[in-house]
């Protein structure tokens, strides 16, 4: 751990990609752990996809909506705390790009977090080009889900669902972050879900030291240097000092 703490002190450039696991602690749960993940009990490829959207709106509409309740019940944890101190402490050094649809990190105090997989908090319309200029979100008529008085079309949350592609911008910024860094730690994500499972593997093709921190195993291991066993709220507290 000293070395490891010398070495992300002396970087000149840090990159931290997060996933559900960082938020564990604060209360949401992950996608993809047997016994509390969200999809133990439904099927992910039904809920976070257009097509299952389309078979069934309210019920992934009402899974949507259990879920913002959550992140808006949830408070970012010590992890959370130390990546935003981290950022105070040495302004320009850290770039955080996290596939997490919650928004602990900004409530932690962290500006400038790259969000890959969008914000649940937000709505958008399901077909937005059939739509402006004419209608309008905040009109749209209560529902499960709510939609256009005028035309019908139906509001969904703001969030990149598999066979979507994420935000242009968020992703060439991920991209840079990953080819510039020195060291990058890899917190709380399976490495299951690309592209985003492949930024761990383009930071050390670039010369990164990249670390791996989760107390499980990952799809993306054997692109790593190091993995430290352990949560988020214990290990970047202490790595981050
Ligand atoms: C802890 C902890 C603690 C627990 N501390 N750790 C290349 C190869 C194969 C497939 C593809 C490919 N490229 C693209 C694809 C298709 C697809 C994909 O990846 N499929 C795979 C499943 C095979 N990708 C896409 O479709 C993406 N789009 C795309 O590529 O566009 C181009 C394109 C367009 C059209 C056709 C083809 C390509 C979009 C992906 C969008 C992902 N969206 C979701 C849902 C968001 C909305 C919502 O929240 O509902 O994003 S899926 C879900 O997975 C969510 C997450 O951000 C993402 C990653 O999950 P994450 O964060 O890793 O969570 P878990 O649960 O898997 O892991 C948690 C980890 O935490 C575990 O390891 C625990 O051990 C750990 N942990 N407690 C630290 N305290």
């Amino acid at each position: 751990m000293a070395a490891l703490q010398a070495r992300v002190a002396q970087a000149a450039r840090v990159c931290v990609l997060t996933g559900a696991g960082m938020s564990a602690e604060s209360g949401i749960p992950t996608f993809r752990d047997a016994q509390s993940g969200l999809w133990a009990r439904f099927d992910p490829m039904q809920l976070a996809s257009e097509e299952g959207f389309r078979a069934d709106p309210r019920l992934v509409w009402d899974w949507y909506a259990q879920r913002r309740e959550g992140v808006r019940r949830a408070q970012p944890h010590a992890g959370h705390v130390a990546l935003a101190d981290f950022a105070r402490r040495r302004p320009g050094v850290l770039t955080v790009i996290t596939q997490n649809v919650d928004d602990l990190h900004q409530r932690a105090g962290l500006l400038g977090t790259i969000r890959l997989h969008g914000d649940i908090l937000q709505d958008q319309w399901l077909s937005p080009s059939r739509h402006a200029p004419a209608c309008d979100l905040a009109q749209a008529v209560p529902g499960r889900p709510p939609r256009c008085a005028l035309c019908g079309n139906l509001v969904r949350p703001g969030v990149v669902w598999f066979g979507e592609s994420l935000p242009h911008g968020a992703w060439q910024a991920a991209e840079q972050a990953a080819q510039a860094c020195a060291v990058m730690l890899v917190v709380g994500t399976s490495g299951v879900v690309w592209p985003a499972a492949g930024l761990a593997a383009a930071a050390r093709r670039s010369g990164a030291h990249v670390v791996i921190i989760n107390p499980a195993a990952t799809e993306i291991d054997g692109d790593a240097h190091e993995h430290l066993a352990g949560p988020a709220a214990e290990l970047l507290p202490k790595l981050l000092m």
